[in-house]
């Protein structure tokens, strides 16, 4: 054999033998702390020699005072607890520390943390997490949750042992706002299902659900002063069902249960178009004083607020007004989107009127991208959904942006053409595409400084029940949480698609019947 043949015969060797190496360390659960998949990536893991082993006698200690620091430690207990059968009692930390018990700490002095981040150290005898509030604690947790093995997620008890690898994990977000959207109008989700989509879409550290509250085809918010919004507006959606709505109690529901797990919750009522389902509910709202017809197909663009009826902006007044007051979050969103039957001349003054009643609530303007056609009052934000130019002008006039282009981001779009669910106005989006796209350069002149964050729309023209929701959310939302989360290290989808692999396990473990993407090295667990 000459030396040529004998070369490239050992090279042939060495591929292969990196080939098998790399397929088992994906297989078989990582012992070392640096090799565990974890979404969000954090800024920095440094693995350590040794385990932490949890037991039935392991305890959460906090430090601090609080309820909200209580309220943490039982959310980690609730997490804990099913799987392992383990009791994980919560309690004041004493000075010492005994081996084996998890602590829980806040204070204040870790300024490169934020509000967000954390600390989190493991030692054979200790896991220690330490933040400066009660958010990144929270974060620190759902970290802890993905380092134990996927069985930890079950709701039935499973064989331990329970055991996460030694070492100490330093984390922050790259940006503030990571969110969803729920669309509610077009099909009505029960609050169970909402707070469903809260758990898990905080489990990968996303801490905003925007709920869009009213469209064409339903009104889903009790506003005391106009009953008919619900009585009348709520009572159909798409396809003609029965529809529903939220009463104001049922709203703070969902409000504390967000607030509990770090998410911030934003209504939006779109206005002035996609505006049916309050038209056909008060005649002397609409411009001829007659009531449309309620509304159950999917056309968007045919409707108007009457722009220039002053009873218009009392209504408008007294729905925001009573939206505010059980929304504790900053934000109001106006909508503002695909007004295609409101003149320019008549959309602009509107909007700026409604901007200025937004203000005087003391809330924060959210818009769709077409808002920044009119003056932004300050500290609005723009949602780029279609036209990067409608960014561009968000920034011009000092607005913050909010990432959320469809092409990248909108989960209601196929994921390629064999897919029964969902929409492709805006192409398809394999699981690859809404990863493979940076935030802070998609739109030249929209950088990371114009950025709030991002945030992944579902519009379920065609999902109406929390099954489908999950197939087209998930595994989808796993990457723009890391989108957000670390939009420097990530962005690399080579990488990124080996760490998702290691999360079908833990998605099935918590019921999730996410979609198999062909692209996606899925490891069973
Ligand atoms: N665009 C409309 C939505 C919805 C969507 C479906 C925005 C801002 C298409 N507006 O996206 O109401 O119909 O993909």
């Amino acid at each position: 054999m000459n030396l040529k043949t004998k070369k490239q015969l050992l090279k042939l060797i060495l591929i292969s033998g990196l080939f098998f190496i790399q397929s088992i360390s994906n297989a078989v659960p990582s012992t070392d702390l640096s090799g565990i998949s974890l979404i969000p990536k954090p800024v920095s893991v440094i693995a350590a020699s040794g385990n932490f082993k949890l037991t039935p006698k392991s305890t959460i200690f906090l430090s601090g005072q609080g309820v909200e620091l209580k309220n943490i430690g039982n959310y980690l207990a609730s997490k804990l607890t099913p799987a392992t059968g383990f009791g994980m009692a919560v309690r004041i930390a004493t000075a010492n520390q005994s081996p084996g018990n998890i602590y829980l700490s806040i204070n204040s002095g870790d300024a490169q943390l934020g509000d967000e981040g954390y600390q989190l150290t493991i030692k054979a005898g200790a896991i220690n997490l330490i933040a400066n509030k009660s958010a990144g604690l929270f974060n620190g947790i759902q970290t802890i949750r993905q380092l134990f093995s996927a069985k930890i997620e079950s709701a039935t008890h499973q064989a331990g042992p329970w055991q996460i690898p030694a070492g100490t994990i330093r984390d922050y977000p790259e940006y503030s706002y990571r969110g969803a959207m729920l669309d509610v109008a077009r099909h009505f989700f029960q609050v169970k299902d909402v707070k469903r989509y809260i758990d898990l879409i905080s489990a990968y550290k996303m801490n905003v659900l925007h709920l869009h509250l009213a469209d064409d085809q339903g009104w889903r918010i009790e506003i005391k002063k106009w009953p008919k919004l619900t009585s009348i507006g709520g009572s159909s959606q798409v396809g003609g069902e029965k529809g529903g709505f939220y009463t104001q109690e049922q709203y703070s529901d969902i409000v504390k249960y967000a607030a509990e797990r770090n998410v911030m919750i934003i209504p939006e009522i779109d206005m002035p178009g996609h505006t049916n389902a309050c038209l056909a509910s008060y005649p002397e709202l609409n411009c001829d004083d007659k009531a449309t017809e309620l509304y159950s197909g999917t056309e968007v663009g045919f409707s108007t607020l009457c722009t220039g009826k002053e009873i218009t902006y009392q209504f408008i007044s007294d729905v925001f007004g009573e939206l505010a007051a059980i929304t504790p979050g900053p934000y109001l969103h106006i909508g503002g989107d695909e007004s295609h039957v409101t003149k320019i001349e008549d959309y602009i003054p509107f909007v700026n009127r409604v901007q200025e009643i937004v203000r005087k609530l003391g809330k924060k303007v959210i818009g769709w991208d077409e808002i920044a056609l009119t003056t932004l009052v300050p500290n609005s934000s723009v949602q780029y959904w279609a036209k990067a130019e409608n960014a561009l002008k968000g920034v011009k006039q000092g607005a913050k942006v909010i990432m959320s282009p469809a092409a990248n981001s909108y989960l209601d779009m196929k994921y390629d053409s064999t897919t029964n669910l969902g929409l492709f106005w805006a192409g398809y989006v394999e699981v690859d595409k809404c990863y493979d796209w940076d935030p802070a350069t998609l739109v030249p002149g929209v950088g990371k400084e114009n950025i709030l964050g991002i945030e992944a729309p579902l519009w379920t023209e065609t999902i109406s029940t929390m099954k489908q929701l999950e197939y087209m959310v998930f595994p989808r939302l796993l990457g723009l949480a890391d989108l957000g989360w670390r939009a420097p290290a990530a962005g690399n989808w080579n990488e990124y698609k080996l760490r998702l692999g290691q999360h079908g396990g833990r998605l099935k473990a918590q019921g999730v019947e996410y979609y198999p993407s062909k692209l996606v090295p899925w490891v069973a667990q």
